[in-house]
């Protein structure tokens, strides 16, 4: 799914701004048709989830109206307009002038829809139902019925099964965008390289007939190519001499224009950039442009206060300043996809990035079970769709921490990764697992994610015996799968502020050791690829009593961003490093 563009052909509109919000806690907007406008409403900034803007609704999860006034983009005559929404959580249900356009169930990803027959020029009122309730059924799942093995830690509330605040609402920008007639539905780029050359293979998918012109621009080259539109698709193969790389440290980026030509005139347009590189799983090895790569970096959160699941573009500009300053080349997008400026930000930045689905706490009871696995194919599908263009994307995860015990995962994860695989054949597929050698998904994947809190939550207080279990563990899973093992989770709860020598659970010098000494381990497995703190930032969780203030203390900076010791810690060990390990 293409990102709204603006140019010759393309026109777009942001819509942030202050819309107006109704809370419906007796779920009567229906009968009351809302829809056709909210009445009374309450300022609500958007982009943002709504619960920490309002007094009152900070645990109230849905359903909520929203409803703002749009002035669609003045396009050409005969062009169609679509309403196109980054993210809202989690189920979306949108009416455009009283009349419905469409629904989408998920947060984290973006869907759009086709308004052309329901818009008129000059003003339009634009209504949107969300719904942010935990149900087991949904994917996160929350409100699971108590059973230790299928739920997070114990009780939470808001009941969610996943160790972060429900946050609800629309969290990412909206746009109304028009395209021309013959429009580019899509495009898919493929890099691959033969000795000094780049290749860059474009296929253009749009409707009707006529060809389709790739024109890749950088470093002093232009390269252009056409090839004739079959069944609705073309593919063009560009070569790149002394093509420059994109890697971590050299991000170099060529900018392609793709143009729809009907009878040789451009009808259409978009433009995207391009990394060349290559990624893929040898052995042991994960090979980045064929050389032995490791990633150095972080869970994190789309996490701040006020603006909740919505990170403010100063804050995502201050975390990459952190990342890189603190000598990372990595994060994975814990536990949900990430927006799309940030992913823009990784490809510019040189990062390499483990895109994860929403589905995290997913649990194999049958009830509900055909719902999950649907929605997990469907999220599975919807992030490679949208992020298979980014150079920076270099995995998929398919799940964090699934209650993998009883024997439907299995089969769930063969199916999932054969969908991945089909989708995207050129890039490796994990599953982050806690369950370890048990973890009987792992055969289905190129890379085994594990997470590991030896010296945390268990050998509480002890951290030399926790690295040693860890020692013992990661190489008992590497017999049993021999596949490149990333630790993609490891780290200590740290108040800032809370001191103590010798270092005690939740003080600053407690985390910055663990991390220190599971690092030193790491680095002497040549099978581990990648090592992954969590977290990068304290966070928002569910209130339980695993969570002073509501906060998960985890991360080496503050939730306002602040270097905490381990921090510091982390920053000499990576920045100082001359070798390939984590
Ligand atoms: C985990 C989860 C993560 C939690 C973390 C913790 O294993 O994947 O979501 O926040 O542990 O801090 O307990």
């Amino acid at each position: 799914m293409l990102y709204p563009q603006e140019n010759r052909f393309r026109t777009a509109r942001d819509l942030s701004g202050y819309w107006s919000l109704r809370l419906d806690p007796k779920d009567e907007g229906v009968r009351r048709a809302f829809f056709r406008g909210i009445g009374a409403g309450t300022p609500i900034a958007v982009p943002a989830s709504y619960n920490d803007q309002l007094e009152g609704a900070r645990d109230y999860l849905g359903p909520v109206w929203y409803e703002t006034e749009l002035t669609p983009p003045r396009g050409k005559d005969g062009d169609s307009v679509f309403l196109r929404f980054g993210s809202v959580n989690y189920l979306a249900e949108v009416w455009l002038n009283g009349k419905r356009a469409g629904k989408h169930e998920g947060g984290h990803l973006p869907f759009e829809l086709e308004i052309t027959k329901l818009v008129v020029q000059g003003k339009n009122r634009l209504v949107v139902r969300v719904d942010g309730a935990l149900a087991p059924d949904r994917v996160p799942p929350g409100n699971v019925p108590a059973d230790p093995k299928d739920a997070f830690g114990g009780q939470a509330f808001p009941p969610a099964s996943f160790d972060f605040f429900p946050y609800a609402g629309i969290q990412r920008e909206v746009h109304c965008y028009t395209t021309p007639r013959g429009r580019l539905d899509d495009v898919t780029v493929v890099t691959r390289i033969r000795g000094k050359t780049g290749i860059v293979e474009v296929t253009a998918s749009t409707a009707g007939q006529g060809s389709v012109r790739a024109t890749l621009e950088g470093f002093g080259r232009r390269i252009s190519g056409a090839a004739s539109l079959a069944r609705g698709k073309a593919r063009i193969v560009l070569e790149v001499p002394s093509a420059k790389l994109w890697a971590p440290g050299s991000p170099h980026l060529y900018t392609l224009a793709v143009e729809r030509l009907r009878d040789g005139a451009p009808e259409d347009e978009v433009s995207l950039a391009v990394g060349i590189r290559t990624i893929e799983v040898r052995g042991d090895r994960l090979l980045l442009n064929g050389r032995p790569i490791a990633l150095r970096g972080f869970g994190r959160h789309e996490d701040f206060p006020i603006t909740g699941r919505t990170l403010p573009p100063a804050v995502v500009v201050r975390d990459f300043e952190n990342l890189r300053w603190i000598g990372a080349n990595s994060f994975r997008t814990t536990h949900y996809p990430y927006s799309e400026s940030m992913l823009d930000l990784a490809d510019r930045l040189g990062f390499l990035v483990i895109a994860e689905t929403p589905a995290v706490g997913l649990f194999f009871k049958p009830e509900g079970l055909d719902k999950r696995r649907a929605l997990c194919r469907a999220f599975t599908q919807e992030l490679i769709q949208r992020d298979k263009n980014h150079p920076s994307v270099v995995m998929w995860s398919l799940a964090n921490e699934p209650h993998s015990h009883r024997p439907a995962a299995a089969g769930f994860f063969r199916e999932l990764a054969k969908l991945a695989k089909k989708l995207d054949p050129t890039r490796p597929v994990t599953l982050v697992s806690y369950l370890g050698a048990g973890e009987a998904a792992f055969d289905a994947m190129d890379v085994v994610c594990v997470n590991r809190y030896f010296g945390w939550y268990t050998e509480s207080g002890e951290i030399e015996r926790g690295v040693a279990k860890l020692d013992g563990e990661l190489d008992r899973i590497h017999r049993r799968f021999k596949k490149p093992l990333i630790l993609s989770e490891f780290g200590a709860d740290a108040i800032a502020g809370c001191h103590a020598d010798p270092p005690e659970m939740f003080s600053e010098e407690y985390q910055a050791e663990l991390i220190e000494r599971y690092l030193a381990l790491l680095e002497k497995k040549s099978y581990v690829v990648g090592a992954h703190v969590w977290n990068l930032c304290d966070f928002k969780t569910a209130q339980g009593v695993m969570r002073p203030g509501g906060i998960n203390h985890k991360g080496v900076f503050t939730r306002d961003r602040r270097p905490k010791l381990a921090a510091h810690r982390i920053r000499a060990r990576w920045r100082g490093a001359r070798r390939a390990g984590p």
